[in-house]
This record gives C-alpha cells, structure tokens and sequence, in this order.
C-alpha cells in the first residue's frame, strides 16, 4: 500500500493507522499546492480533488476520504479491532463519529488554513466555531470513557486526535475542555502515533 501524506495534515490519521495495524506501506510525501507526487508525478490523476489522504492498494485502487480510508485500512486486519465489524450498531457508531470529525471538526478549523489573515471577529467567530465541536467531544468523554467510542482505541481516535491537534498549531488553547486536552495527549503518546510524527517530521525522535 502507498499513502499519500502531507506532513501533519488530515493525512496523518491513516499513517498513524497504517503503524498500528503494523501492515508494510510507503508513504509519498505530496506537494498539494503544486498537486505532484513524490517523484514529481500528477497527484490529480490520483486524487482529483488535490487532497490527501490518498490511498492506493496493492491491486491499484485508489481510496480517498479520510472516513473510507480509515476504515479500509481497519478493516484489511480485523483482528486489530481499529473499527467494529461492519453490520453492527457498534460500527453506526463508529461512522456517527467518523462523519463528526470529518464534517463538523475538521472543517470547523479550515478558516485557519485557508491562506487568508484571520483576525479580529473573524478569528473570534472561526475560534468559536471550533470551540463548539470540542466541547461535543468533551461531552463524549464526560462519563471518563479514555476514547470516543468507549475503552477500545478506534481509527475514529486517530483522526480525532490529529484535527484537535491542530489547535495548539494555530495557537488555539483547549484548557477549557480539560478532558478533551487529556485524550489529545493520550493518543499522542501512543508509539503508533510518536511514529509517524516522527516520519513527517512533526517531533524529534526521543533518545
Ligand atoms: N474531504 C476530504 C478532505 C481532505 C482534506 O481536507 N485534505 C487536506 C489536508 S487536511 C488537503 O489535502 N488539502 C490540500 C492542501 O493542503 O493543499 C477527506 O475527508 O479526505
């Protein structure tokens, strides 16, 4: 399998999968302002949208969107139990959370990398924006739960967590959601997630 990653974007979620699934993968680090590949190839012909993640198979097919691409990825093993078997309430749950992240969370911090100066009421209005999602999944956690779904970590964590993550890159604090604060630093310890920060250069190795 090849991932096509930018590095710390959305991308991230299924590299960290990709580690705790513990399957062989390339990962192509993609200029999605320029839309090439890796090897100076045309990302559109893969992703026609231009976005990461893009995965390709070993058969050739090409999985966009990070809900589907998270899930394809839990589901090549199972026994990993990234994701419930599909069929059961337990997986309607898992895609309640997967289309939460992807349509209300990450597009509530899109203002933040839209290349526009964001100031004044408009920062205010995009903060509050987020703030209100983060406080959903405050709520989610309210009853001590350590991830969204319950006890068992899910691919719906990893990319929860990268999209939170963004907030202390744009200079967001989540202290008011002190529950949230503590899953983000969770799943950020988790050697999976060290591993593939480490990859796309988002940390230093530790010694
Ligand atoms: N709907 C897509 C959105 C993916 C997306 O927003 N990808 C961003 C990175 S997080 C991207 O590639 N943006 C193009 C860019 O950064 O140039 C999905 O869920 O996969």
């Amino acid at each position: 399998m090849k991932l096509h990653y930018k590095p710390g974007a959305c991308s991230l979620a299924s590299h960290i999968i990709l580690n705790e699934l513990g399957i062989p993968f390339e990962l192509d680090k993609t200029d999605t302002d320029a839309n090439k590949t890796e090897a100076g190839g045309d990302f559109l012909k893969i992703s026609p949208n231009g976005y990461v993640p893009a995965l390709i198979n070993d058969d050739g097919e090409i999985i966009t969107e990070n809900p589907a691409v998270l899930q394809y990825l839990a589901d090549q093993s199972p026994d990993a139990d990234l994701a419930p078997p599909n069929g059961t309430l337990a997986r309607t749950r898992l895609q309640e959370a997967l289309n939460f992240i992807s349509s209300e969370l990450h597009v509530s911090f899109g203002p933040f990398f839209s290349g526009r100066e964001l100031d004044g009421d408009a920062r205010k209005r995009v903060e509050a924006g987020v703030g209100r999602r983060a406080a959903h999944v405050e709520q989610r956690l309210a009853d001590g739960r350590p991830f969204l779904l319950g006890d068992t970590f899910t691919v719906a964590d990893a990319y929860a967590f990268v999209v939170l993550n963004w907030a202390g890159f744009v200079g967001l604090s989540l202290a008011a959601y002190p529950r949230t604060q503590a899953y983000v630093a969770r799943i950020a310890a988790r050697p999976a997630s060290i591993k593939a920060m480490v990859a796309e250069g988002l940390m230093e190795q530790a010694a």
